[in-house]
This record gives C-alpha cells, structure tokens and sequence, in this order.
C-alpha cells in the first residue's frame, strides 16, 4: 500500500492545523488501549465540485459508534458534517477519502477509559484504489481465512472502533501471505461474514444475497446503497446467513465498502467464480454514476462541499 499523500491541514479539536503538526503525545489512551472510533467516507467530483457521499448517514454512524462507547464527541452531526467541508476546502480537494477519528487522548492509564479526553480529528487525502488498480474491471482472488470474526459479545463489529481492526489485520495479512489480495471472515459458528474492510455479497439464480447485521458485521452505507440501487433496479435483495461452500456456487460475488467501492470477486479460495458478472458491473456502473451526480434520483445521498 502507497504512503499517505500529504494534504495541507487536518481538523483537530475544532480548528484546522498544519497537516504535520497534528500530533498527540505517546502516553495517549488510545495508542494503548484501542480507545478509538472512526470512519471512512468519500468524496468524489461532481459538475458541482466535490460532493461528499452519505456524509450525514456517515456521522451518525460516527456518533452512534461513540455512544456505544460513552465517548461524547462534544459536537452534533451537522456540526461534524460542516467541519468535514471545511476540510475538504482548506485542502483544495476535488476529490477525496475522509478520516474522522474520535480516541481517549492523553492523562490517565489504566482500562477505565471514562476519564481520559475525548479528541476529534477529520483528515482528507486522496486515496485512489483499495484493492489495486484492476481490481474494480478484472475482479480480485479471496481466500476464507483461519481467523474468526470478533463476536458481538467481545469487540461488536457493530462499532467502528479501532480496536476491532486487530482481527481485520491478522486476516488482512494472512490473506495477502497467501497471495489472495483479501480475506473473508468466517464467524466463530461458520457463517460468511465480511471482508477485513468490506461487506460481501454473492449473486444467485439473479437474486442477490448479503448477511445479515446480526451474523456480527458493520452495517455498511455501501452495503446499504447497494441494497437500495439493487431493488431499485428490480433485483431481489435478501440478508439472509451465508456458509462457505455457498460462495463456492455464486454466479457472481462482490465486496461493498468506502475505500474499496465495488469490488468483482473472481475467486474464492482457488474456486473460480468468473469474470465480473453483469449484475455486479450494472450495479458498479450505476454506483460510479450516482456518486458522481449523474443520476438525480440519487442527488439526496450527495453533500455538496461549494455552497
Ligand atoms: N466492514 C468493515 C470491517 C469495514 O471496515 C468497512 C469499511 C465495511 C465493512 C464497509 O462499510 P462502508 O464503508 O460503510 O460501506 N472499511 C473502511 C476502512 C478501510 C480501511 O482499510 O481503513 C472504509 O472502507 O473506509
């Protein structure tokens, strides 16, 4: 994965700062604990300058992460929501990968995260592909990995917490050990769950498939806008639990998520499903568009940066 490119300023704690002066010291609570929630959200270039995908749905999801956690932001959603333009206008950015980030800050240790301070940062850059350059027309090979999703009772994955990402990154680095460009997350009782930084889908007899929140993943605002696009478009969508073998079967298979957007799968643990099938590519096509504010049935979901 490339470096970080540089912006020019990052929101911390109400104000824009120096992109390289936005630092903490490293007795901070979250270094040690993983006493943090984030979230990931794009821009992309419209005729209207950038327009922020879902933002809003994005920082109540942010929100509800926190409350979950009894970390109070100290700011409402639309407060947030001005404060990720404003980043994404003090850096000139025509398009964009958005990081909001709450964590328990410096002045106490020990777990009881309650007194530590709660710090809120928003950081902009471009962030181009996630999966590689051809992942989005050839489709990527995925391998089920030997770890298990965190349960709902341990780390919910429910939460964005940055602490959950220990088990996306023991899958993330097995997979890529075996060559595969990602993992598939089974849960401890063998349902399909998610990607380490997706949600999966698979395509059936032309009915699309995805599991259900409570089989223990992030409900995610792609996953969602997929869903949505699809009945729109006259697909049945049903969340209904997955096994392993089932994804074996798919005529098609595809993973949802901010960074990587819509990914084709091509394989499954050596199992060939295919090229990008053509629902996984119609959805693609008409995800790109809407994004873009080509299609206006869709403009509610796009947060205009400029006025
Ligand atoms: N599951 C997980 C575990 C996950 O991290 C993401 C997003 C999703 C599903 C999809 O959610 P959504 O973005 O709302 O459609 N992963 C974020 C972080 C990726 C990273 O490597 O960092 C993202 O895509 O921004």
């Amino acid at each position: 994965m490339s470096q970080i490119p540089k912006a020019d300023t990052i929101w911390m704690d109400g104000a824009l700062v120096d992109w390289d002066k936005a630092q903490v010291h490293v007795l901070t609570h979250a270094l040690h604990y993983g006493s943090g929630v984030f979230e990931g959200i794009r821009a992309y270039g419209t005729d209207d300058g950038p327009a922020v995908f879902r933002l809003t749905e994005h920082m109540e999801r942010f929100e509800d992460s926190a409350a979950m956690l009894f970390m109070d932001l100290g700011y409402t959603v639309d407060e947030l929501v001005d404060a990720v333009k404003e980043t994404i206008r003090s850096n000139s950015l025509p398009s964009c990968y958005i990081r909001p980030l709450a964590f328990r800050g410096y002045g106490v240790m020990g777990l009881d995260p309650i007194p530590a301070p709660v710090h809120v940062v928003i950081a902009a850059w471009c962030w181009d592909t996630y999966l590689g350059q051809e992942a989005l027309s050839k489709g990527v090979a995925v391998g089920v990995s030997s770890w298990r999703q965190r349960s709902v009772n341990a780390n919910p994955p429910q939460i964005k917490a940055t602490a959950n990402y220990l088990n996306s990154s023991l899958a993330r680095i097995e997979a890529n050990n075996h060559g595969y460009a990602e993992g598939i997350i089974l849960s401890e009782d063998g349902k399909i769950a998610e990607g380490t930084g997706e949600n999966l889908f698979i395509v059936k007899g032309g009915v699309l498939y995805t599991p259900p929140v409570s089989d223990g993943i992030l409900e995610g605002i792609t996953r969602d806008s997929v869903m949505t696009l699809a009945r729109d478009k006259g697909y049945e969508v049903v969340e209904a639990s997955l096994v392993r073998t089932q994804l074996y079967t798919a005529d098609e298979m595809f993973m949802t998520g901010t960074a990587a957007e819509i990914v084709p799968v091509h394989s499954v643990d050596g199992r060939v499903i295919g090229t990008p099938g053509p629902v996984t590519m119609d959805l693609q096509e008409t995800f790109f568009r809407v994004v873009q504010g080509k299609e206006p049935d869709y403009s509610a979901w796009l947060e205009h940066v400029n006025g």
